[in-house]
């Protein structure tokens, strides 16, 4: 494996590179790389080292479907330009240009997501988020630059605090942003107008997989009659729920939880740290998507459209 693309997947992996946009265009490039630098003296050699990246990239991180979805994207032009017996320096070419595609369309995609969503927040809302998505801040960030007067409760979202993040980068904006605790979400809830989160994974039946809390935000919301609105591409579609499959919730490492010397001192127990959870469809009342605005249940057309090509077998080819 070349060194770059490997230390693209660790990056993936510690999340120095996280977000589920943002590893998607990630491993896109590491692909492109690959085929960039590779030294193949055969098609058929090429298509064996370009496998190999795809493998390890998809292994980085099992809950972000944007990523397989991705590197799906790039190897499925892989194959097809193998299968038409393209020349291995044409073959390179077809591959970097399927990856640039990718991480073209999906910068383009959170701008539209933006542009879309910007238009179901009004004048004077006070909207809440969880996490850190670029699509949800997105919709605010564009809201924003159309003169609506926003305010926004950001989470910390613990254990690694992406709500930092999305604090700096909203007040950056000029927006009024309070930073609360996770567990202040229920407290202030009836304050909020609006929720917006993005996703890392959407299913066919339109429950969203989201970071770690996000159900909890949906809870109240629910309780108050608020909408509670996602941002999120069609990469973040997952068709291998159209057969069945359960997206798999990522579990990270205790030592983002707890210091080891604190964890010391309070005895043997056991450490949990789920990265995600699930927001069941009947808690979402929009989907935001660079195609337009869908209900949850919409999910499996925008699944049709995107991935019907896809046989079960080239689902699970890799
Ligand atoms: P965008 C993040 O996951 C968060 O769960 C966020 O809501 C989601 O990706 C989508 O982010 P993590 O990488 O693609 O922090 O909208 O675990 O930026």
């Amino acid at each position: 494996m070349d060194e770059e693309v490997e230390r693209i997947a660790e990056d993936i992996e510690s999340m120095k590179i996280r977000g589920a946009g943002r590893i998607a265009r990630a491993a896109a490039s590491a692909l492109a790389i690959t085929a960039r630098k590779s030294s193949a003296t055969s098609s058929e050699e090429f298509v064996g080292e370009m496998l190999d990246a795809a493998r390890r990239l998809i292994a980085t991180r099992p809950t972000a479907v944007s990523l397989p979805n991705s590197v799906r994207f790039v190897v499925k032009r892989l194959r097809e330009g193998s299968k038409a017996r393209l020349s291995l320096g044409s073959l390179k070419e077809h591959v970097i240009e399927a990856s640039e595609i990718l991480i073209e369309g999906s910068e383009q995609a959170v701008t539209r997501i933006g542009e879309y969503g910007s238009k179901m927040i009004e004048e004077g809302d006070t909207v809440m988020t969880h996490c850190n998505s670029s699509a949800a801040l997105e919709i605010i960030k564009t809201a924003h630059k159309q003169g609506k007067k926003i305010k926004v409760y950001a989470t910390e979202t613990r254990p690694l605090f992406q709500g930092h993040i999305t604090s700096q980068i909203l007040s950056k904006e000029g927006i009024d942003v309070s930073l609360i605790c996770d567990n202040a979400v229920r407290f202030f809830i009836s304050k909020i107008d609006k929720v917006i989160v993005g996703a890392d994974a959407i299913a066919a039946n339109g429950a969203l997989i989201n970071k770690i809390g996000t159900s909890l935000v949906a809870l109240a919301a629910k309780e108050v009659a608020i909408p509670f609105i996602v941002g999120a591409e069609t990469i973040k579609f997952s068709p291998e729920t159209i057969v069945g499959e359960l997206i798999k919730i990522e579990e990270r490492p205790w030592s983002e939880v707890i210091n080891p010397e604190i964890l010391r001192n309070i005895g043997k127990i056991s450490v949990r740290n789920p990265s995600f959870d699930v927001t069941p469809p009947e808690y979402i009342d929009m989907i935001v998507t660079e195609k337009g605005v869908i209900p949850p249940q919409g999910s499996i057309q925008i699944l049709e459209e995107n991935y019907g090509w896809m046989t079960p077998e080239e689902l699970f080819i890799l």
